[in-house]
């Protein structure tokens, strides 16, 4: 790790061991069901920036425009002296358009995945040297606190992408609960919030023409090939997704194209010919419901941003 950045190690203990059980109480569901924080070792962080290029996919575009339209008032809102925390520190333009907007002393950036939170906060390090850059390697699915040493006296915490609806509704109101325990009175959240739309648009961005998304989620089982102990083939299964309107999200699955017994770590899994691991729900939001849900977690929204299409919102919400 360069010097440049100071490094804060906040993973549990047992991560490794946390990927055996985790991926083991998935298989033995029933339904087969994995959580999507599974999908982020290096090689899908990679495909997940390849996503985000995809014509398709609308949302890392759309948010880009918005924000670079927007950052002069966010910056006035969060005021002169703000820090900057981000969550799921990728390798963003996003958080730069802030960046320049804000001139924060110190920045933030948090993620599961260390070999890509070292490289991304590696650049912005070396792109703005007037700024402090801090790396914490967590999960901020649990909860978690700010590293000591990070001064953040008014932080601004910064959740771009709808990775909130990565979540479903009770567990996005239980993460907005935990920032609320992180960030201190009035301190805010810029959140970006994928919007409801029409069905054909949402399952287009998520079945790319050129079969980056199937990628990624494939790349889930070559994950457990590679980390775990396991005979399980790819190429076995095929990639599924689609809008479930009735709950408003985006199902992703992976299908097992044949019969076939899977062995994980010496316990075995039976598929059925055509049964699906579920692998991700993207959930999509009116601005109301998600007004609502914030409200809940004790967030007031003090501005919305979106497009001209209405695709995708951004909002500033306010800590009570
Ligand atoms: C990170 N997250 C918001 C993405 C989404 O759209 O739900 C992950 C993704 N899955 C497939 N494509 C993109």
């Amino acid at each position: 790790m360069p010097l440049s950045i100071r490094f804060h190690d906040q993973r549990s203990q047992n991560a490794e061991h946390s990927l055996r059980e985790t991926v083991l109480a998935g298989f033995a569901e029933r339904p087969k069901a994995t959580p999507p924080k599974l999908f982020y070792d290096r090689r899908g962080s990679e495909l997940f920036e390849q996503i985000c290029r995809q014509p398709e996919y609308y949302p890392t575009r759309t948010e880009e425009l918005i924000l670079a339209r927007a950052a002069r008032d966010i910056a006035g809102i969060a005021g002169r002296d703000a820090s900057l925390v981000e969550l799921g520190s990728g390798a963003s333009r996003k958080v730069r358009l802030l960046l320049e907007a804000m001139h924060p002393a110190s920045y933030l950036g948090i993620d599961i995945s260390e070999d890509f939170l070292c490289a991304s906060t590696q650049r912005l390090a070396d792109d703005y040297p007037w700024l402090e850059v801090h790396a914490a390697c967590a999960d901020f699915s649990r909860p978690m606190s700010l590293p000591d040493g990070f001064a953040g006296e008014h932080p601004l915490a910064f959740f771009p992408g709808s990775s909130i609806g990565n979540f479903d509704p009770r567990e996005a109101q239980a993460f907005l609960a935990n920032l609320h325990e992180l960030l201190p009175a009035k301190g805010g959240l810029l959140i970006g919030v994928d919007l409801v739309k029409d069905r054909s648009v949402l399952e287009a961005a998520y079945n790319d023409r050129a079969g980056v998304t199937a990628a990624f989620n494939l790349n889930l089982l070559e994950r457990i090939r590679r980390e775990l102990d396991s005979d399980i083939e790819p190429d076995s299964f095929v990639h599924r997704a689609f809008f479930n309107q009735a709950d408003s999200r985006i199902e992703m699955h992976l299908v097992s194209s044949r019969a076939q017994d899977v062995t994980i770590e010496s316990e075995r899994f039976h598929f059925a010919a055509g049964e699906s691991l579920h692998t991700e729900n993207s959930y999509k939001y009116s601005a109301e419901d998600f007004h609502a849900l914030a409200d809940g977690a004790g967030f007031r929204a003090l501005a919305m941003w979106t497009d001209p299409l209405a695709l995708f919102s951004v909002h500033y919400l306010q800590r009570e």
